[in-house]
Formats: C-alpha cells, sequence, structure tokens
C-alpha cells in the first residue's frame, strides 16, 4: 500500500465502519475532517487528530475526496439528496453497503450535481481497515479511481474493477454468495457427521481440505464454462446425481434438514432432464442463468 499522506480527506458517517476508516486515514498521516449524524461518535476520532465538520456542506468543503460509509443507499440519499447540499466539484466514495442498481442510480444523481463518483464495496470488518488483509473494491471512471487511489491506499488492498459503478456491489454480492455458500455446506456436514458423534472441531480441519480442493477446480471449469462446453473430465453429472441422492438419503436418515441437499439435486435433476446428464459438473451454470420457477 502507497498513501499520499499529505492528502486531505473527509468521512461522512461514523458508525463502526467509518470510525475505522477514519481511524486508517490518521494512521497514516492525511489530515481527516469527520462528520456524522450523531456528533458524539467523532469525539474518539477528535482525541486522535481529527477536525469535526459543523455542517455537511463544510465537511464536503474540507477536502476534494470525501468518503460516505452510511448504513444504506437510503440514508446516503436522505443525507446528500437535498438542494441544500453542495456536491459541486468534490469525489464522493461511497462505500456504503447495497445492490448494482442502486450504485448506477447513485452515480446518475451524484454526478447530475456537479461531483465525480466512484462506487466502493468493503469485504473486510472494522479491524482489518488499514491493513493488507482489507480488501476494498471500486467501480466507476478510471480517471477518478487514478486520482483517489494514494489517498484510498491507506484503507487497504484497493481495486479498480471497472467504469460501470454497478461492478463493485456486484462483486460484493457475488463474494457472500461464495461465502455463504461455503458456510451452509459446511454447516449441513457438520450437523449430519454431529449425529455420529463428531463434533464440529473434528470435522473443521477435514471440512477445510475439501473447500481448498475444491476452490483448485474452479479456473478450470470457468474455462469449461468460458467456451460453454462440459465434457466429462473427471465425473460426469449424473454419477454425482447418485452421490447427491445418498446424501439425502443419509441426512433423512439422520433425522435432519434436508432442504439443502434437496435444493442440490433437484437443479442436477432438472439438467440431467435436459440431456446434460453426460456432462460435467459446471453445465449446471445453465440453471444458475435462468430465472427461478
Ligand atoms: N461493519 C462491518 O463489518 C461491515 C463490513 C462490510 C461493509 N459494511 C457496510 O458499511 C456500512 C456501514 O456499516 P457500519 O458497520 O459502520 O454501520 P453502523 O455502525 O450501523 O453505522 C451506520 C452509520 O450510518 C449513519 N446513518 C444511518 N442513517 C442515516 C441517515 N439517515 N442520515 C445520516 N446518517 C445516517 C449512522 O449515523 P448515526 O446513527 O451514528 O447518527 C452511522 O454513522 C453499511 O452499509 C455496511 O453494510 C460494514
Amino acid at each position: 500500500m502507497t498513501s499520499n499522506e499529505n492528502a486531505p480527506v473527509t468521512v461522512i458517517g461514523l458508525g463502526l465502519m467509518g470510525q475505522a476508516l477514519s481511524r486508517a486515514f490518521l494512521k497514516a498521516g492525511h489530515p481527516t475532517t469527520v462528520w456524522n449524524r450523531t456528533p458524539t461518535k467523532a469525539k474518539p476520532l477528535v482525541a486522535e487528530g481529527a477536525q469535526v465538520a459543523p455542517t455537511i456542506n463544510d465537511a464536503l468543503k474540507a477536502a476534494p475526496l470525501t468518503i460516505v460509509c452510511l448504513t444504506d443507499y437510503e440514508a446516503v440519499h436522505e443525507l446528500l439528496g437535498g438542494s441544500d447540499i453542495d456536491l459541486d466539484g468534490t469525489t464522493l466514495v461511497n462505500l456504503t453497503s447495497g445492490t448494482s442498481a442502486q450504485a448506477r442510480q447513485a452515480a446518475q444523481w451524484i454526478e447530475q450535481r456537479g461531483a465525480r463518483y466512484l462506487d466502493g464495496a468493503i469485504m473486510a470488518a472494522p479491524p482489518a481497515i488499514g491493513t493488507a488483509e482489507a480488501v476494498i473494491l471500486h467501480s466507476g471512471p478510471q480517471r477518478d479511481f487514478e486520482a483517489s487511489k494514494p489517498t484510498l491506499d491507506a484503507l487497504g488492498m484497493i481495486t479498480h474493477l471497472g467504469a460501470d459503478h454497478g461492478l463493485a456491489s456486484l462483486y460484493d454480492v457475488a463474494g457472500l454468495a461464495m461465502m455463504w455458500s461455503v458456510l451452509n455446506a459446511w454447516l449441513q456436514g457438520t450437523a449430519l457427521l454431529q449425529t455420529a458423534g463428531v463434533d464440529a472441531t473434528t470435522f473443521a480441519p477435514f471440512a477445510q481440505q475439501i473447500a481448498t480442493g475444491v476452490a483448485e477446480w474452479l479456473p478450470g471449469y470457468a474455462e469449461q464454462i468460458a467456451d460453454n462446453a462440459f465434457p466429462a473430465e473427471v465425473s460426469a453429472l449424473e454419477t454425482d446425481a447418485r452421490a447427491m441422492a445418498h446424501l439425502i438419503d443419509e441426512t433423512k436418515a439422520a433425522g435432519i434438514n434436508t432442504e439443502l441437499p434437496t435444493l442440490i439435486k433437484k437443479m442436477a435433476d432438472r439438467s440431467i432432464s435436459a440431456g446434460h446428464g453426460k456432462e460435467q459438473y459446471p453445465v449446471l451454470i445453465e440453471e444458475f442463468t435462468h430465472p427461478s420457477d
């Protein structure tokens, strides 16, 4: 991380994340101005060297770059959408979580008000901010990203995904889809093994090994999706579907929840019925790219 420590920066929103962002800027030496709806949350930051702006317009004028981190996009619009708010000439980096549509819409109304806009998604918890562990994704015009990067570098591993303002939010939810799917699969396996007296800590290293092994298949499987060709190099979908039936039988016999295994098999069965049984697992992408019933 390289940071231009002389560049002033403003942070609007001092929740758990906004405080961590402000601290990282202060630690990197940036003159940092803060504003929060509930002013008391600024107090500890003032003790660490931050300036408090009395109004939002003062906050926006204190630095050419303003970071916004609020609960949701509704809050961003409520706070900055008023005609009394002067966004002209500022660069806003919005690190509030939301959907890609909200990000694109925010870009439109903020740019109409004369500001430059970068969207962003934080894929880290507050304690990681300011370290290389904090992955922060940005999307929006390349030139605005390049201009802001020397300051944003103070926050963690900064990546620009492209000009489409919605990309950071899309990557964010794609990452969450991965995270929850892996965690749910692990919980399913743990619940199953607990019925035989195997505890979660015993299963965890084995589960970790499986997750790491499966992760290594991803680049090759991605090539099959890119080529739209799914030769069964290691296993056919119909073979996988038979193993899925065993998983359902085991979960039923164990008297535990069968929703996840049943869903997995339902998708595979539909693909097999459509004639893909002799192809390899990533052929299921078609199940994911169509709207559900
Ligand atoms: N905390 C985390 O681990 C996650 C990591 C991934 C990304 N998220 C996103 O970051 C956004 C902020 O999250 P947060 O943890 O800082 O949230 P809170 O501590 O609840 O703080 C919320 C701040 O938003 C202010 N706020 C809310 N509504 C309004 C409004 N209408 N007008 C002005 N400010 C508003 C609130 O102000 P106050 O209640 O202190 O007065 C806080 O400053 C979020 O999108 C996460 O998904 C964090």
